[in-house]
């Protein structure tokens, strides 16, 4: 079988001296896994940068997985991971105008960073290998190899929501961004709604159409996109709930906050999470349920992120001051309405956290998925299962029907959730728990993975005549299409 090659700017599998498989994501585990089982390479930014770029690789195995690295210079670092893909897209993507920095210099940055990376990586590629490569930070790599003659199948998936035609084409550069996205043999989305403002881009910016095969076709080439929802390894959390850590997470959580429950928090400290909105929201139902106060406290976790950009220092500051406010207004002798950490901690301890919730608050303005909905469900216990409160901007959502749905910028909505979801009957929280569990478990990561991987294969090699939009013969068609409809459908149909 062909060899998978996974390009990201940041590479981190499983390591056994960090504290092994409790201490990373669950995207990089399952990852890691696929490399494992494809025999393939992991490739992306070192984390580190040097004075001057030397396209150096560093190679190395960890836990079985072939990774290799390479370091960036400073000014690349500035460019285009703090200033490209952190100030202008990230912003943008997640409607933020407001925030998204238009300077020609970033955009030049970013694309010297993506010939870099492909001028490394073109060596390490086989004629079998399919490549695929992750997010933002790497649209044009594709563009670069192709460039420099790579022919082999390569995917891209954009883990953060692609935004409405309007936003997008406030990027100076939008059209060269779009177009390179057409170097790629298959574009995933997290939802059909990004799926179709992209569409929508391509339709009515570059008078793009669709062919025969449902391929989307403009700048004079045709790719295949489609949505594939990105999932949490369901079935490893709900073990890990069980491990000592998490037992031991769960019963200090339980015992500091006696007689109270527990509402939770988790995110990146990032401004697309709804923190403030979140914060507000929780203070009017602290104000509207003075009746409530007694019985609840919230933990935040919000580890701090993306530092060096002022945006992220600004809501740092913002949200000090408006958890000092709610405390200070709510707070007893024995109470602190907002426990707030700004701490990474290992997957099994969050396991714990997320058990010991009686309702989790996942109320993003903007998220292409959000794993921590699906991690809070896959640790609940099934006999006392807690609340998911889910913002409706959550490409989450789109999947996780039972849960509260809010919008985050009304106060009185989330006020509202809140009530609800603590005097709600067992019965209820069960009936709701089963059927987003259900959910969970079916839309894995590893289905998500496997959904890409497959999808990929199946799409035509560079020796398939292309270059025609004429319908392709009958037995291409029915193998792409089997592999897009390995999604969601084919899995409800497989049961
Ligand atoms: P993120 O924006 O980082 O991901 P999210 O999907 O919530 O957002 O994933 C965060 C991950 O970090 C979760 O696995 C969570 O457990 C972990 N995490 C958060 N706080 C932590 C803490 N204090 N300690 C340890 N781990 C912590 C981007 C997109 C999302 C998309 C994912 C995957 O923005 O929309 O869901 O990629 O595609």
């Amino acid at each position: 079988m062909s060899r998978l090659i996974v390009v990201s700017n940041r590479v981190n599998p499983p390591n056994p001296s960090e504290g092994g498989e409790g201490s990373v994501g669950g995207l990089a585990m399952a990852l890691a896994a696929a490399l494992r089982e494809y025999s393939g390479i992991w490739f992306g930014w070192s984390g580190k940068t040097i004075p001057e770029f030397t396209g150096q690789l560093n190679m190395q195995r960890i836990e079985g997985v072939t990774v290799a690295t390479v370091d960036l210079e400073e000014t690349d670092y500035q460019e285009y991971y703090n200033g490209y893909a952190n100030k202008t897209l990230w912003p943008l993507f997640h409607y933020r105008v407001d925030l998204t920095a238009y300077d020609r210099s970033f955009g030049e940055g970013y694309d010297r960073v993506n010939r870099r990376f492909a001028e490394t990586l073109a060596p390490l590629i086989e004629p079998d290998d399919i490549v695929w490569v992750h997010d933002y930070h790497l649209i044009p790599v594709a563009r670069e190899l192709r460039r420099m003659g790579i022919t082999n199948r390569i995917g891209f998936f954009l883990h953060i929501p692609w935004p409405a035609h309007q936003l997008v084409v406030t990027l100076p550069r939008h059209r060269q961004l779009v177009e390179a996205l057409f170097d790629y043999d298959l574009i995933g989305f997290q939802t059909e709604e990004s799926l179709q403002a992209f569409e929508g881009y391509v339709f009515s910016e570059v008078q793009g159409s669709k062919n025969a095969r449902g391929e989307l076709v403009a700048f004079g080439r045709r790719t295949c996109a489609a949505a594939f929802p990105i999932g949490v390894d369901a079935q490893d959390f709900a073990e890990i709930v069980k491990s000592d850590n998490a037992r031991k997470t769960y019963d200090r959580m339980m015992a500091h906050s006696v007689f109270r429950k527990m509402l939770v928090g988790v995110d990146r400290l990032d401004y697309s999470k709804g923190l403030e909105e979140r914060l507000i929201g929780y203070e009017r139902f602290l104000h509207d349920h003075p009746e409530m106060r007694r019985e609840v406290m919230l933990l935040q976790i919000a580890p701090i992120s993306r530092d060096e950009v002022e945006a992220y220092q600004d809501l740092r500051s913002r949200l000090d001051g408006l958890i000092g406010r709610i405390n200070g207004a709510y707070a007893e002798m024995d109470f602190t309405p907002i426990r707030y950490v700004n701490r990474s901690y290992r997957r099994d301890e969050l396991a714990g956290v997320y058990r010991a919730a009686k309702a989790a608050l996942v109320t993003p303005l903007r998220d292409g998925m959000n794993l921590v909905a699906k991690e809070y469900v896959a640790a609940q216990d099934p006999e006392d299962p807690g609340v998911l409160i889910l913002s409706r901007f959550a490409g989450a959502a789109r999947q996780m029907k039972d849960a509260l749905i809010i919008n985050p910028n009304s106060p009185e909505e989330i006020s509202d959730a809140l009530e609800r979801a603590l005097s709600m009957s067992l019965a209820e929280r069960k009936r709701r728990w089963e059927s987003l569990f259900d959910n969970v478990r079916r839309e894995d990561v590893t289905a998500w993975r496997d959904d890409f991987v497959t999808a990929l294969r199946a799409r035509p090699g560079p020796d398939a005549d292309e270059q025609t939009d004429e319908p392709a013969p009958v037995r291409t068609l029915d193998v792409a299409a089997r592999a897009l409809k390995s999604g969601p459908e084919a899995r409800a149909m497989r049961g």
